[in-house]
């Protein structure tokens, strides 16, 4: 074990209390006077509880192998982010730049968000199951100096080289000048003139850092997600409204009360991770879990397992995962004490009634409301979901039902006009801004108008559609554009077809979505060979899935491709995608009209080629 490690084995509190000088106290009830009147953010997170309660714990670090749970106090996480802040400022990092973290969930990866929070740089998180294309991109997009990574990263029972996928990006990122690494595992890696040891380098550095004085305005982060078209888009959130709405949906929307253990399972590379693992819990002074693993690591017992170990109060996971763990069946649940569980939430694509019954019923006992949380990247925090606080409120299964305190949803027909009657399903847009909205597209805020107000105009426009029930409750139905969920992960099908039609033996491509019974979404590759090319089906269809995984990531990875001649287009020359959705969903009565399209026959070409593939 090396001396240096900060947080990543236990009996780290003995050791590193040595460093926690005698007047850090004092001196931190002083950086507290700037809390109220400048959202100085890592404030907000972390030195006022440090004055009210400094050994509660802050984090509980739920490694990837059972039972070795690191906890981390309120006053380590201050001391952490502290040294890492003065450290990021030595190394030249200013206000106003942006630092790229590509980290699986732990602690540090909490104490560097909220360094770059406290000296006033923007964080940018990239999912570190993304690939060094992916990584590199997000970079570039983002002209980021700096990187944080560690060495390795372990889920599952294996380990991934996320250093190594950083070396090969920053290749192609000119920009970067700095990577600090942090020891997840003890195996070392091979370190370049760019590499800073960074646990080494924190010990050097103090552990105060005076917190950079942040307008309301100003931006906290940015977070890539996939749109319809073209590149993925950092979306910009700000200081205050963020902060302020991830901490009051944390509190009531799950019932939070003071002392309760917040079990959020996302990974921190998504916005469920940012404002649920980390911001609003912490705003809100809770214990807050770190989840590395995955949900049948060690075996399909493991979420259920931590909530008896560690004492979880309310339960936050994505309906893919239930749905999984449904199939392995009850045993794995009933085998442990889920008395503490208060609420159960649901979040990333919509959840299904067998999946909604089962984690009510089982996972629940019947006794835990389970909460269908609505919202996205965008809106930076829940916007429609059943608030089990309110003492009328009913809970319909797989409803998102009631919009949050300041949310005004309208629906939409397909002229654009505002629908009014209830029993009716539309265009899900929001009436007037909130505070967790994001401000802007990173370097482009002209794609953020067009996105986003233009649909509807003096409308934010989602991008789902929804239905509102005769009650006027909301269920959410789904995308409208080309975006697909995958396991409650969110991909542009042009950023898949993009990378499809790189190959040299592709000549076009179209991506759709399809049920899958587990992920919600699979993905399907409709692909048109080069006439001139002479291939193995079998062989292009290898090389496409390693293309994908390795410019973008493994859940992006097509389910299943189907080789066609031609693809059904309008005259125009548009692929006719809706067609090929009912032709993957064996809907053949639901084509609709296919006047507009150039040559009917190939229609029946795919129809043919879907069948054959069954
Ligand atoms: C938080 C998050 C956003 C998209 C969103 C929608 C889908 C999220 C949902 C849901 C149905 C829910 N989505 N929550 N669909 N019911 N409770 O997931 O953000 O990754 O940006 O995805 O996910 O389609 O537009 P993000």
């Amino acid at each position: 074990m090396k001396h240096h490690s900060i947080v990543w084995h236990k009996n780290v509190k003995k050791r590193h209390s040595i460093v926690w000088h005698k007047n850090v106290k004092k001196r931190h009830s002083i950086v507290c006077v700037h809390v109220f009147s400048l959202w100085a953010h890592s404030v907000n997170c972390l030195d006022r509880h440090v004055h009210t309660c400094p050994e509660r714990v802050a984090l509980i670090w739920e490694r990837d192998e059972p039972g070795s749970e690191v906890k981390v106090t309120y006053r380590e996480l201050l001391e952490m982010t502290c040294r890492l802040g003065n450290l990021l400022r030595h190394r030249g990092v200013k206000r106003g730049d942006c630092v790229t973290i590509y980290m699986s969930p732990c602690p540090l990866a909490v104490a560097s968000m909220l360094a770059c929070a406290r000296i006033g740089a923007a964080h940018n998180v990239v999912f570190a199951g993304f690939s060094a294309e992916a990584l590199a991109e997000r970079i570039r997009d983002a002209r980021s100096s700096t990187v944080i990574t560690v060495n390795q990263g372990v889920r599952g029972g294996k380990v991934t080289e996320l250093k190594r996928t950083v070396d090969t990006a920053v290749q192609s990122c000119p920009t970067v000048q700095q990577v600090f690494v942090a020891m997840r595992t003890e195996n070392p890696v091979v370190m370049t003139a760019k590499d800073v040891a960074m646990e080494e380098e924190m010990l050097k550095e103090d552990v105060v850092c005076e917190p950079a004085a942040m307008d309301s305005e100003d931006v906290l982060f940015l977070l890539y997600t996939s749109g319809s078209t073209g590149k993925p888009k950092g979306l910009v959130h700000t200081q205050a409204g963020y902060l302020l709405y991830a901490a009051l949906t944390h509190r009531y929307v799950f019932s939070y009360h003071d002392g309760d253990v917040f079990g959020c399972v996302a990974d921190i590379g998504w916005i469920t991770g940012h404002s649920y693992s980390v911001y609003g819990p912490l705003a809100n002074g809770g214990t807050t879990v770190l989840f590395e693993s995955t949900p049948i690591y060690p075996d399909p017992g493991r979420y259920w397992e931590m909530v008896q170990r560690l004492k979880i109060n309310q339960f936050y996971g994505a309906p893919t995962a239930i749905r999984l763990l449904l199939k392995y069946g009850d045993q794995w649940v009933h085998k442990y004490d889920r008395s503490t569980l208060k609420t159960l939430g649901s979040v990333g694509e919509p959840i299904n009634t067998e999946a909604w019954e089962w984690y009510h019923s089982v996972v629940g006992d019947g006794r835990c409301p389970v909460v269908d949380t609505w919202w996205q990247t965008e809106t930076g925090g829940i916007c429609i979901a059943p608030r089990p606080s309110d003492p009328d409120a009913e809970i319909v299964p797989g409803m998102a039902m009631r919009p949050f305190f300041g949310i005004k949803p309208v629906l939409m027909d397909t002229e654009g006009k505002v629908v009014t009657s209830n029993n009716t399903s539309g265009a899900l847009c929001i009436a007037q801004p909130w505070p967790g909205m994001a401000r802007t597209i990173h370097n482009n805020h002209q794609r953020f108008t067009e996105t986003y107000c233009q649909p509807h105009p003096g409308y934010f426009f989602t991008g789902d559609g929804a239905y509102r029930s005769k009650e006027g409750y909301y269920q959410i139905t789904g995308r409208l554009d080309d975006v697909i969920n995958v396991s409650g992960h969110r991909i542009g099908t042009a950023e898949i077809e993009d990378v499809v039609n790189q190959c040299s033996a592709v000549a076009e491509s179209a991506v759709i979505g399809y049920s899958h019974n587990i992920k919600g979404q699979g993905v399907y590759a409709f692909v048109v060979l080069k006439k001139s090319v002479e291939v193995e089906e079998a062989d292009v269809s290898r090389q496409l899935t390693v293309m994908v995984s390795k410019n973008i990531a493994k859940y992006a990875c097509p389910d299943c491709i189907q080789f066609v001649q031609r693809l059904p287009k309008t005259r125009s020359g548009k692929i006719m995608r809706r067609v090929l959705r009912k032709v993957v969903e064996c809907e053949l009565n639901g084509l609709g009209d296919l006047s507009t399209l150039d040559d009917p026959t190939t229609v029946q070409e795919i129809i043919q080629g879907h069948r054959d593939l069954l």
